[in-house]
């Protein structure tokens, strides 16, 4: 949308300095969405580095998988979700929670293994859960949320609620059989759900190159009878519109969707990895060239839509957010023993 410089002497409504030459337009998206974007990656980013430091120091135990790199796929497609709609994942979950608008605080409370976590400090990184947020987990084992994720859609369907369900898995979980399996299912029965591929070109240490003979992974679906398309994941706008055909599709009742989004994650694969399987020059070029919050900053910045003043100011209240977090999840006290006998399914 174009927007004309303000008129002289009269308040900016949308913020911009006075006397600015008029904007080019922004491709298919408003002022106010773009700084939703920005706000929303950077507070994964920032949230994910924060995480990393606390790891570091002894804060945080057991596995823990950063999301830094991929901000741009889960802002994109919940920009799209409605109120209702639900999502699961696997253990590289942060982003996904934040992104939904689980509370910060509850994320980080649980990673420190504290009281104040979303899972009372009992199930660490891998496995939160929102019922107001519709967030179904966090799961440790890989691709074991796809079939799940295609369950919630038959629940959805068969209760005759107009939602729809984002599955999120990886390239390595791309290659397991129960996806397969489950690509059957869900067309027989036209679930409403949205098959999310993030392929961030590494399943731990194996690079797609090493692990697959057809590397496009959303035509698989084709076998079933599945549309999809492959998707940019460091651009959030095409990542959107990508977002809104499959929506789209899925609440006019023509079954599953399938989006293979390219990603890249800039750190390892868990706080354990080494990192020998890629060279440093690789990650470096996609940080350059690619990273998604640089995209956006460059494109608000560049179009005059926002001042340097206005996006620190942002920058500001994402330190402040996520430093209330750190905060928080090292004051919340550790559950009490006799939590081991609660929440306990046998
Ligand atoms: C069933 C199962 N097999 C193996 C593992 C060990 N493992 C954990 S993550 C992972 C790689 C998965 O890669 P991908 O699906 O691409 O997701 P990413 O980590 O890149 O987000 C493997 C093999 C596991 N957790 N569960
Ligand atoms: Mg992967």
């Amino acid at each position: 949308m174009a927007r004309a410089a303000p008129a002289a002497a009269q308040p900016a409504a949308d913020g911009a300095p006075h006397g600015t030459p008029p904007r080019p337009a922004l491709p298919n998206v408003s002022r106010e969405e773009l700084l939703k974007f920005y706000r929303e990656m950077l507070l994964i980013r920032r949230f994910e580095e924060k995480a990393g430091q606390l790891y570091g120091m002894g804060l945080i135990g057991g596995f823990c998988h950063l999301y830094i790199g991929q901000e741009a796929v889960v802002v994109g497609l919940e920009s799209v979700a409605e109120d209702g709609d639900k999502r699961i994942t696997s253990y590289r979950d942060h982003g996904h929670m934040l992104a939904c608008g689980m509370d910060p605080k509850g994320v980080m409370a649980e990673l420190t293994g504290r009281a104040g976590g979303y899972s009372k400090g009992k199930g660490g990184s891998m496995h939160m859960f929102s019922r107001e947020k519709h967030f179904y987990g966090g799961h440790g084992i890989v691709g074991a949320q796809v079939p799940i994720g295609a369950g919630l859609a038959f629940a959805d369907k068969y209760l005759g609620r107009d939602r729809v369900t984002f599955t999120y898995f990886g390239d390595g979980a791309a290659n397991q059989g129960q996806v397969y399996e489950t690509y059957n299912m869900a067309q027989l029965w036209q679930l409403p759900v949205i098959f999310v591929i993030e392929n961030n070109q590494y399943a731990m240490g194996t690079s797609v190159k090493r692990s697959t003979m057809s590397p496009s992974f959303w035509e698989r679906g084709a076998a079933y009878g599945i549309p999809g398309e492959e998707v940019d994941g460091m651009d959030v706008l095409k990542v959107r519109e990508a977002g809104a055909r499959a929506v789209a599709h899925c609440r006019s009742g023509k079954g599953p969707y399938i989006l293979e989004v390219k990603t890249y994650r800039y750190r390892g694969h868990s706080m354990s990895d080494p990192a020998k399987y890629r060279t440093r020059e690789e990650v470096q070029k996609m940080r350059e060239e690619r990273d998604p919050i640089e995209q956006v900053r460059s494109l608000l910045l560049t179009g005059n839509h926002a001042t340097e003043d206005d996006l620190k100011a942002v920058d500001r209240e994402i330190r402040d957010i996520v430093n209330e977090a750190a905060e928080f999840s090292q004051k919340s006290p550790e559950p009490d023993p006799s939590e081991l006998w609660t929440d306990v399914v046998a």
